[in-house]
This record gives structure tokens, C-alpha cells and sequence, in this order.
């Protein structure tokens, strides 16, 4: 996409990280009625696969009616396993290329690449659908591998047409400089789960952060430094 052309980032939605299947789906469905939201993904760091595949279950459909792309965090045979759209995998899990051989050629397949345009640029050589830099803020959800800049996203932008997902301790009110340098997905979790008000609040505010920060076509140039790194 040329820097001129429409550039409008969208919403990646984490789950929380323990999930009520009493409360929860419900709470799901008023958050994707609240605003615009491109993909789901459950993530559930001490579930087992039981608990796994049957949260799938009744989160799956709740996603395909609002047209929001399911994927699974981590483990690709669960991801084909409950007919998700895509995996997400990052260092610890399987590799990209096992990852779709397990999920196919059709499914997303998106790999986390940290601080690194290297590991991005292999990723996005290998076929990787997005590939997600973080943590751009502290955050209390995870202890994050790494920091990483807004002008990654900027870099990226710049170098590639692969879709960036910018992730780690992103809010409505720091969710900014991430749009404006870039960013093609906010991947969020407390951000929206957690907001003072309510997750409906939350994603109706950062869809109005993301039309108020994104390049509306108009030609402005991103605020952010857009040359790429030297070596
Ligand atoms: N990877 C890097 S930071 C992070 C993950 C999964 C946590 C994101 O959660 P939050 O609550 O949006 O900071
Ligand atoms: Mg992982």
C-alpha cells in the first residue's frame, strides 16, 4: 500500500485470560455489537485442550455472525481441531511452517516477532499472514520478551505489505502514536476487559482513536520516522 492510499488500522481483540462460559459469551457479544472488530483471538495460557475446544465451541459462532475472524493462541492442531480461522504462535510454540501445514494454506497464520525486523522479514518471506511487535507499553497481562518502538511499525510499513499487529499494554488513550506510525491491528486485551467504564466503551473509543489517528487518504505523511534502519 503506497503511503498515500487509505490506511485504516483495526481492532485484534485477545480474550481475557480466564473465560466464564456463564458470563462470558454474552459479554462478547455486546463488545463486537459496540464497534468495529476484525479478529478474536482466544487465548487461554492455563486452560487444557478440553477447556479449549469447548470455549471454541460457543465462541466460534459468536464471531462468524459478526463476521469476526477466530483465531486460537499457540496450539495450530487446536486451531484446525475447532475449524478456527487461524493460529497465532510465537517463539515458544511451533514454527511458522509447522504451524500451516498443521492449519492449511487457507487459514491465518500470524507469528509473534517481538523487537525483531528480522524475524518479521523472515515471517513475512515464509508467508506469514501478519506478523505482531510488542510490547509497546508496560503491561501487567504478561511479562513481555521484549520492548519495541512505534518506528518498527514504521519501518515496516514502509518495507513490506505484510499486515503488523502492535500489541502490550495498548489503551484507548495511548493507542496514538502506534496508529499514526502505522499499525495495521491494535491487538489488545486489558485495554478492552479492563477499561473503567465497560469492553462496549472501550471498542467504541478506539474505533474513534482509529478514525481520528489514521492516514484518511489526504497524503499526510505518518508522524512517525519512516526511513528504514541501517544494516
Ligand atoms: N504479548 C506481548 S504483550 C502481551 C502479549 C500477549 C499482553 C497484551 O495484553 P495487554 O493487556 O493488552 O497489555
Ligand atoms: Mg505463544
Amino acid at each position: 500500500m503506497s503511503d498515500t492510499a487509505q490506511h485504516l488500522c483495526r481492532i485484534y481483540l485477545i480474550s481475557p485470560p480466564e473465560i466464564s462460559l456463564r458470563a462470558f459469551p454474552k459479554q462478547l457479544c455486546d463488545t463486537l455489537n459496540a464497534g468495529h472488530v476484525a479478529c478474536f483471538q482466544l487465548r487461554l495460557k492455563e486452560a487444557d485442550d478440553k477447556t479449549i475446544r469447548n470455549v471454541s465451541r460457543h465462541l466460534l459462532p459468536i464471531c462468524q455472525e459478526h463476521g469476526v475472524a477466530f483465531l486460537v493462541n499457540d496450539r495450530p492442531d487446536l486451531a484446525a481441531d475447532v475449524g478456527a480461522d487461524g493460529v497465532h504462535v510465537g517463539a515458544k510454540d511451533e514454527t511458522y511452517a509447522a504451524a500451516r501445514s498443521i492449519v492449511g494454506k487457507e487459514s491465518i497464520v500470524g507469528v509473534s516477532c517481538y523487537d525483531s525486523l528480522h524475524s518479521a522479514l523472515i515471517a513475512g518471506e515464509e508467508g506469514a499472514d501478519y506478523v505482531a511487535f510488542g510490547a509497546f507499553y508496560p503491561t501487567k497481562t504478561k511479562q513481555p520478551r521484549t520492548r519495541a518502538e512505534p518506528k518498527i511499525l514504521s519501518w515496516w510499513r514502509k518495507a513490506t505489505t505484510v499486515p503488523s499487529v502492535a500489541i502490550g499494554g495498548i489503551t484507548v488513550d495511548n493507542c496514538g502514536p502506534l496508529i499514526r506510525a502505522g499499525a495495521d491491528f491494535l491487538a489488545v486485551i486489558s485495554g478492552v476487559w479492563n477499561h473503567p467504564r465497560n469492553p462496549e466503551t472501550a471498542i467504541s473509543l478506539f474505533n474513534d482513536e482509529i478514525a481520528k489517528h489514521s492516514n484518511t487518504g489526504t497524503g499526510e505523511p505518518n508522524d512517525q520516522e519512516t526511513a528504514l534502519p541501517a544494516g
